[in-house]
């Protein structure tokens, strides 16, 4: 994992670096209530999964030549999750091959992107605007864990009087 401010630069495709050479460390993230970790085997998943209780988890694979329902369908889902947008419970992340980028906002609402590869577990807090793309790779599976039901909805920006927006705000001392 890498973590740096994103470079602002929109012109170019949004599976490039974008790496504007500033590094983002731990604590910064952990400021923001973002949690990582590195876990090389599936069984250290499961360790940390029980003690946060997380019971209920899924795989997603994003490649162009293999997703179901074709093409179209693919393009559809990355275009989704690159929407700016929040959720009412943790977005849990555990990268079992290949790369993405989860970008984050900071308490000034400047971009923070993570660069995550195999191994890499990545814990968003309820509240905090998101957004997610494939590296040049072009290829990420994914566990997605749950604490219980999966709660799939994205609320995009704008929904600043969002509860759970300002209950993360003042968690992170923002409000
Ligand atoms: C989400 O809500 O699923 C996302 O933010 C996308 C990351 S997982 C492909
Ligand atoms: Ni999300």
């Amino acid at each position: 994992m890498r973590a740096y401010y994103h470079d602002g630069n929109n012109e170019v495709d949004f599976t490039a670096d974008h790496d504007s050479g500033i590094e983002v460390t731990l604590a910064d993230l952990d400021k923001v209530g973002v949690l990582y970790y590195h876990l090389e085997t599936e069984e250290e998943v499961n360790t940390v999964a029980k003690q946060r209780e997380y019971r209920n988890r899924d795989v997603i694979t994003l490649k162009e030549s293999t997703f179901p329902g074709g093409v179209e369908l693919y393009r559809e889902k990355l275009n989704v999750f690159y929407q700016e947008h929040l959720h009412e419970d943790e977005e849990i992340r555990y990268i079992l091959d290949g790369e993405g980028f989860f970008d984050v906002r900071d308490s000034e609402d400047r971009w923070i992107r993570t660069k995550l590869s195999k191994g890499d577990l990545l814990i968003l807090p309820l509240g905090i605007y998101h957004r997610f793309t494939l590296t040049d790779q072009n290829y990420v599976q994914l566990l997605r864990l749950f604490k219980d039901e999966p709660k799939w909805t994205a609320l995009n920006r704008p929904v600043d009087q969002n509860l759970f927006r300002e209950q993360y705000l003042q968690s992170i001392g923002a409000k």
